[in-house]
């Protein structure tokens, strides 16, 4: 069953952030959630599958693995919340709900991805499915509504997701998460981990320029939806790595001057100035333990993946 979030849109609309984003002084910069749209979330998950990008394929070995322990450590479960919704999540439930009937709330803005994820989880015995259309915090609050007295609820937040926040807003972030739980109730955060660059770079800048569309896509979906004439051969795409804030930035350039114009609005950009479109973090395996600590939560466990450095946390919450 699939629970519309109705009226829940809380921020801007895409063309004023569009506005507020290319309008600034300084670094050009537009919030990475509007990337995934239906054909941004389609090129996302190609981006799962090129044998540079580590990431998703680490956190499905972890959740393999270690699924059995990590459904034991909280043992009354009654409800696993999802931010966002996925494939990997099949091996948990499974786990979950090899005792116990489970109910899972998979949280997501776009219906299409929601609808993609009912069908893949209907076959699980034990488990009932009550997906929420709505923002994460939204969804999470209306999900715990239904936590019957005695049981426990589990949030789920996968693939580094976390990673797209800067520090400090992350843990605000953590810190709602917890607001809207009770002691005992499971976080199990997934933090991809620090690694050289010449395995780091490859996984935001592959060489078959699956992620380069990816980005791009985003200037596409501003022309159609908001009626803006982006030239797409005279940007580029790039992907570097900030040592300072310990992040992949991706970036938007533009190869020479131009304007740009947005329904009434023009924009100029300067030759090599950068719009820019996405952060991923990159963690070091204690820092997931000291966020815990700040946010109301304690690190109950942790299991990092030999091969993609990438760490699997299961918060607790105090
Ligand atoms: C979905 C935010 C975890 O940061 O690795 C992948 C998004 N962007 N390649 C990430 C992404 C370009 C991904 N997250």
């Amino acid at each position: 069953m699939l629970i519309r979030g109705g009226a829940t849109q809380t921020g801007n609309s895409f063309a004023e952030d569009v506005s507020a984003g290319l309008g600034r002084p300084g670094q050009k910069e537009l919030p990475s959630k509007y990337l995934y749209d239906d054909v941004g979330s389609a090129l996302f998950e190609v981006i799962t599958k090129l044998p540079e990008y580590g990431l998703t394929r680490a956190e499905e070995r972890i959740l393999r693995r270690h699924s059995d322990e990590i459904a034991e450590q909280l043992p009354a479960q009654g409800i696993v919340v999802e931010l966002g919704s996925g494939r990997k999540t099949r091996r948990i439930l499974e786990a979950l709900a090899q005792h116990q009937f489970t109910t899972y709330c998979p949280i997501e803005i776009s219906s299409t991805a929601l609808e993609s994820c009912e069908r893949e989880l209907d076959d699980l015995p034990n488990v009932s499915i009550l997906g929420f259309e709505t923002e994460y915090l939204d969804g999470l609050n209306k999900a715990v509504l239904r936590r019957r007295a005695g049981l426990g609820v589990m949030v789920l937040f996968l693939g580094s997701s976390i990673g797209n926040f800067d520090r400090s807003p992350g843990e605000d972030f953590l810190r709602k998460i917890r607001e809207a739980l009770q002691p005992g109730d499971g976080l199990l955060l997934g933090t991809d981990l620090e690694k050289p660059l010449d395995q780091l770079i490859p996984a935001y800048d592959d060489p078959l320029g699956v992620t380069a569309v990816f980005n791009t896509n985003l200037l596409v979906r501003i022309n159609r939806e908001l009626g803006g004439d982006f030239d797409l051969p005279r940007f580029e795409h790039v992907a570097l790595y900030n040592a300072r804030d310990r992040r992949i930035e991706m970036h938007l350039r533009s190869i020479e001057n131009q304007s740009i114009t947005i329904g009434r609005e023009q924009f100029s950009f300067q030759r090599d100035e950068t719009i820019w479109t996405e952060s991923s973090h990159k963690y070091r395996r204690h820092e997931a333990l000291e966020m815990a600590e700040r946010t109301g939560f304690k690190c109950a466990a942790q299991w990092v993946d030999d091969e993609w450095p990438f760490a699997e946390n299961l918060l607790v919450a105090v």
